[in-house]
């Protein structure tokens, strides 16, 4: 059986992308690790993992179906997940409405027999991984509005200098 390694990811426009890698650049030199690539950078609404390709497909044709209400969220400070190593931006807190997309998401995709994960989402965008030192800078260099409108389904494929990322659908805008 072959399996496609999905998730669902808010992806940012190119001019937010490039201000969160300044991001990445202010704070790898008191935290150490690998700076992500800018075209890379995402926030994950939901991490499905490894799915049947047959589901990967359904999943595929279903998503620009779904709509997302457009809504903000303010990218307002770095965190640090000690164990995964990894320094992020995010937001100090999860807004309602990034809260109810996440939850309508897997509502929709406990349909297809996939469950949330049980941790809490905690909405973020790894900026460093690998970290050596989790100590970022105290403050953020900014307050980033981020005006989102669509969600991406995205493959991930596994390479020897890191992942692959490959963006198979989109959902489709509020008219
Ligand atoms: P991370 O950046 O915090 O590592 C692709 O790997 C995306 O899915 C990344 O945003 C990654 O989050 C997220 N991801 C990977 N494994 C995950 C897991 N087990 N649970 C939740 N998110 C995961």
């Amino acid at each position: 059986m072959s399996t496609v390694r999905l998730f669902y990811a808010l992806w940012p426009a190119p001019s937010l992308a490039a201000q969160l890698a300044t991001w990445a650049e202010l704070a790898r030199p008191a935290c150490g690790g690998r700076t992500m690539r800018t075209e890379t950078l995402h926030l994950t609404l939901a991490f499905l993992g490894p799915v049947d390709s047959a589901l990967a497909d359904e999943l595929a044709a279903a998503t620009p179906e779904r709509r997302l209400a457009p809504e903000d969220v303010l990218l307002d400070r770095y965190g640090v997940f000690g164990r995964q190593r990894i320094l992020w931006a995010g937001p100090g807190d999860t807004p309602a409405g990034l809260q109810a997309a996440h939850d309508e998401l897997w509502l929709w995709l406990s349909g297809f027999g996939l469950a949330a994960p049980p941790q809490p989402f905690r909405p973020h965008v790894t900026l460093l991984r690998n970290i050596e030192h989790a100590s970022p800078p105290a403050e953020a260099p900014a307050s980033l509005p981020w005006r989102y409108d669509r969600m991406v389904l995205v493959a991930s494929e596994s390479l020897s200098g890191g992942s692959r990322y490959r963006i198979v659908a989109q959902s489709r805008p509020q008219n």
